[in-house]
């Protein structure tokens, strides 16, 4: 018998997947209006489900033991909590935006480690969004699902979090990265294949204990919010690179204008970065990976010790670039290495680990991946 009948004593009727991401460039610059690069990981989340008639949401989960049960008419803000919190939320902005979603009971399934920054909470939403539109055959734009995934994930669980990893989640294709202009809502799919230039994309999970997330992930986008009311601006992206020094001048606070210059400065390296794919230089955005981390770490102040060893070591051990990736105080780093160096820049950051008494790493393949399917 499968996991599925064993937990809800009958057969599935479909199920859906939504994968995990990692951010190539353009850190903490989506809830700035501003621009991101992220690539789709293989990990992914799974969700199994079969239409139930009686208005009832039950989620299980391959993790967890027992069942959340829940009537979607009955669906309040916050009356779901923990894990399932998520499931919740999704049922919740589907029916809140007017979409006739029906029962269902939900299995869900995961390969993407929790906590590592691979944003796994944006996978949840967006599968058991697929699943739950599907399962009624309600057709929705990938991006329309992203967006109402991202409003679950900021009014149900309470996360005020930007709109990258949702439009990873739903957009990315198989082969590229997605080039999100989030104020114009305009997407590119860049061709993002380092084998072809003998390169290798690391990404390694520091498994760093995640310390204060969320207050200081809130705190961050609070600054720029502030610095783009006083600049007179509707968000950072409208100051231009070229008219940074300008608006730094007309800040008063310090911290403040670091996160500002972060913020233009990290635009305009994706731009960067995105011009030299686009003409086949790869090799070359290294540098601006290197530049990217000592801004999120000098500017943002997000790194914590494993982040900057990882990146350290990897630059040390021959990597063309290495930086951060996510929203920071944990998660991964990547690192932009030649084919033929992957193996000894990896044993070098594991070394380095075990020397400062972390614990160990553990690495990813950095395969770039589709976005949300069906897959039966
Ligand atoms: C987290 C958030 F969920 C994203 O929206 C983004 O802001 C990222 O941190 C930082 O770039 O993953």
């Amino acid at each position: 018998m499968s996991t599925f009948e064993e937990k809800f004593g009958t057969t599935p009727d479909g199920s859906w997947r939504a994968p995990g991401r990692v951010n190539l460039i353009g850190e903490h610059t989506d809830y700035n209006d501003g621009l991101v690069l992220p690539i789709a990981l293989p990990n992914r989340i799974v969700v199994t489900a079969s239409r139930r008639d009686d208005g009832r949401i039950a989620v299980a989960s391959t993790g967890h033991k027992g069942i959340t049960e829940f009537a979607i008419d009955e669906l309040t803000l916050a009356s779901v909590g923990d894990w399932a919190a998520y499931p919740a939320g999704a049922a919740w902005i589907l029916r809140e935006s007017g979409y006739a979603i029906g029962g269902a009971n939900l299995l869900i399934d995961s390969d993407l480690p929790s906590g590592a920054g691979l944003s796994s909470s944006a996978a949840l939403l967006c599968a058991t969004s697929v699943a739950l539109l599907g399962l009624h055959g309600i057709d929705v734009d990938p991006a329309e699902v992203a967006r109402l995934a991202q409003r679950a994930e900021n009014q149900y669980v309470g996360a005020p979090v930007g709109l990258m990893d949702q439009m990873a989640s739903m957009c990315c294709t198989a082969g590229h990265a997605l080039y999100f202009d989030i104020r114009a809502m305009s997407t590119d799919q860049i061709p993002f294949n380092p084998a072809a230039d003998d390169l290798a994309l690391l990404v390694v999970d520091v498994k760093a204990p995640h310390r204060h997330v969320d207050g200081e992930y809130a705190a961050r986008r609070k600054s720029c919010e502030q610095a783009a009311a006083e600049l007179g601006v509707p968000a950072l992206r409208s100051i231009a690179y070229d008219d940074l020094d300008n608006a730094l001048a007309r800040l008063h606070d310090h911290v403040v204008r670091r996160r500002v210059r972060h913020v233009v400065t990290e635009i305009r390296r994706v731009e960067d970065a995105v011009a030299l794919m686009r003409a086949g230089r790869l090799r070359e955005v290294g540098p601006l990976f290197t530049g990217s981390h000592a801004s999120l770490r000098d500017d943002v102040e997000i790194t914590v010790p494993e982040l900057d060893v990882a990146v350290d070591t990897a630059l040390e051990a021959g990597a063309l670039g290495a930086r951060m990736t996510g929203g920071g105080f944990g998660g991964c780093i990547i690192a932009l290495v030649a084919a033929d160096a992957a193996e000894s820049v990896l044993a070098a950051i594991e070394k380095a680990f075990a020397e400062h008494g972390f614990t160990a790493p553990s690495s990813l393949a950095a395969t770039p991946s589709a976005g949300a399917s069906r897959l039966s």
